[in-house]
């Protein structure tokens, strides 16, 4: 399996998405630090909203084969402008929460990616799972 860092803002859906990808089970725990579990690096929602961590952020992707931002579909948080370019490795969009999400919203979340020019994109919901045979395709997992 490739190894990923998972980045974007408190609450976003990354450490249920590490869960569901590592067949753990669904439960919350607040993230402290950036902390590696098997192939997946997951990091706190404040390295990515406050800026001032960003550089933890940008070296730890060096160390990985791909970055997977999260974004939550019913929020509108703002997604830095050209963050993609900074970073050493591909960047991958992962809109969670697509059980909650009306069909406007996933759109939105889709085209505001895009518009950070990521075009490789995966609409999940970790909780039931759905959409993690394309995920499980994208990262090369078994
Ligand atoms: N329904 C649903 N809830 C989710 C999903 N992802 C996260 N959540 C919920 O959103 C809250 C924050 O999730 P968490 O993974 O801790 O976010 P993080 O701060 O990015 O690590 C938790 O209550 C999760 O149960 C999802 O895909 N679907
Ligand atoms: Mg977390």
């Amino acid at each position: 399996m490739k190894k990923v860092l998972l980045v974007g803002g408190v609450g976003a859906g990354k450490s249920t998405f590490r869960q569901r990808l590592l067949a753990e089970p669904i439960e919350y725990a607040k993230t402290q630090a950036l902390e590696l579990f098997g192939q997946v690096v997951d990091s706190p929602g404040e390295y990515w909203e406050g800026g001032r961590f960003w550089h933890a952020l940008q070296t730890t992707s060096c160390d990985v084969d791909v970055v997977a931002l999260l974004l939550d579909p019913t929020t509108t948080a703002r997604i830095p402008a050209g963050f993609a370019s900074c970073l050493s490795c591909p960047v991958i969009g992962v809109v969670t929460k697509s059980a909650l999400a009306t069909p406007r919203q996933l759109e939105t979340a889709r085209a505001r990616l895009s518009q950070e020019g990521i075009d490789s994109v995966l609409v999940v919901d970790s909780v039931s799972g759905e959409g993690f045979e394309s995920v499980r395709e994208v990262l090369c997992l078994e």
